[in-house]
């Protein structure tokens, strides 16, 4: 058996948290040979439901949990952390901006990427899933000078798993059929799932689906599925949200395989013309825990457009909260 490895989970008592904790512990995630410590995050008012969550991780009788240690300090919580998912956050409520929760969610980043510079391990990996998460881990990045900023990577993995599921239902495949779906951007509104490369069984689904479809039907309930689920349920993605984040980790701990890619919005390097710095869903394939960003690929002057309008969001939010850096 490999030696324990320490999952740091914010918002861990949140409906997201209660989905996601449970896979961890099984070894969805990280393998079923990979022990895990479970550390914790919540704020003070949810700490005791936190522990009732513990209760039912222990009734679980996990063979792989080794330990769950909670918290409602960030130092304690990313100590000696080498995976973590960053949850928690405040939800928007109604009537706010999105510009309202980039400025109230932004200050719980940058705490919290200090403390994981101060307190993880040195092979710390991040993903950011609360929202508006590019922008959250862009200020927790920014918090952690010590750790390498490629560390930094926010969940644009829904919105690649909705877009497999749209493509597969439309040509009546199952998920595992389709390839190469890309999401670009921000998770939000401009986020562009990129079709046009997108494949099933090996064939471009531009020569499977009509153009019309693909265009309006297609990028319309993509980027409006997390509303409809709302709208459905009166609550937010959770069951879904925590399935995507533990594909975003599993991939990056365990690697693509040959040919595929996946979706991870992660610090550009100023690829296909994205500014230095923003954190940015781009198509990846990973080998031995590094992502490297799929190279060569050609864009219509439509999906030029769709990428100009999300790297202008993601600019705009990224403006928004210089104040909390300095
Ligand atoms: P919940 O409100 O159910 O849970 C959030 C939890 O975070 C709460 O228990 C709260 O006490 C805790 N929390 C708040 N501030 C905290 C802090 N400073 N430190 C530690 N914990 C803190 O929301 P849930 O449905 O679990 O969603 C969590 C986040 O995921 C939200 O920001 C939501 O917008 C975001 N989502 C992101 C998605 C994505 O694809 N990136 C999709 C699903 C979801 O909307």
């Amino acid at each position: 058996m490999k030696a324990p490895i320490t999952v740091s989970v914010t918002g861990a008592a949140g409906n997201i948290g209660y989905a996601l904790l449970f896979r961890i512990a099984s070894g969805d995630c990280f393998g079923k040979d990979q022990p895990v410590r479970l550390r914790l995050l919540e704020i003070t008012p949810a700490m005791g439901a936190l522990e009732g969550v513990v209760m039912e991780l222990n009734d679980a009788a996990f063979p792989l949990l080794h330990s769950i240690d909670i918290s409602d300090d960030a130092g304690v919580a990313f100590s000696g952390a080498n995976q973590v998912f960053l949850v928690g956050s405040k939800p928007r409520g109604p009537g706010m901006l999105r510009s309202d929760l980039v400025r109230t969610n932004g200050p719980i980043f940058t705490g919290q990427g200090r403390a994981i510079n101060d307190n993880a391990a040195d092979d710390v990996r991040a993903v950011v899933v609360g929202n508006p998460c590019n922008t959250n881990a862009y200020i927790a990045m920014k918090s952690a000078p010590d750790v390498p900023a490629e560390r930094f990577t926010a969940m644009t993995r829904l919105d690649q798993n909705r877009a497999i599921s749209q493509l597969a239902g439309k040509l009546g495949k199952t998920a595992g059929s389709i390839g190469k779906m890309g999401i670009w951007g921000n998770h939000g509104p401009s986020m562009f799932a990129d079709y046009f490369h997108a494949e099933c069984d090996g064939t471009p689904v531009t020569e499977l689906i009509g153009a019309d479809w693909l265009k309006d039907t297609f990028l319309s309930t993509v980027s409006k599925r997390g509303k409809a689920i709302i709208n459905a349920r009166g609550k937010s993605s959770a069951a879904s949200a925590a399935s995507a984040a533990i594909d975003h980790m599993a991939t990056w701990y365990h690697g693509t395989a040959a040919g595929e890619w996946t979706s991870m919005a992660i610090p550009s390097k100023g690829w296909y013309g994205v500014p230095e710095g923003l954190i940015f869903s781009f198509p990846v394939t990973v080998t031995d825990g590094q992502y490297s960003v799929v190279e060569g690929i050609e864009h219509s002057d439509f999906a030029r457009a769709k990428i100009q309008a999300t790297i202008d969001e993601l600019a705009g939010e990224r403006e928004a909260v210089q104040d909390l850096l300095s």
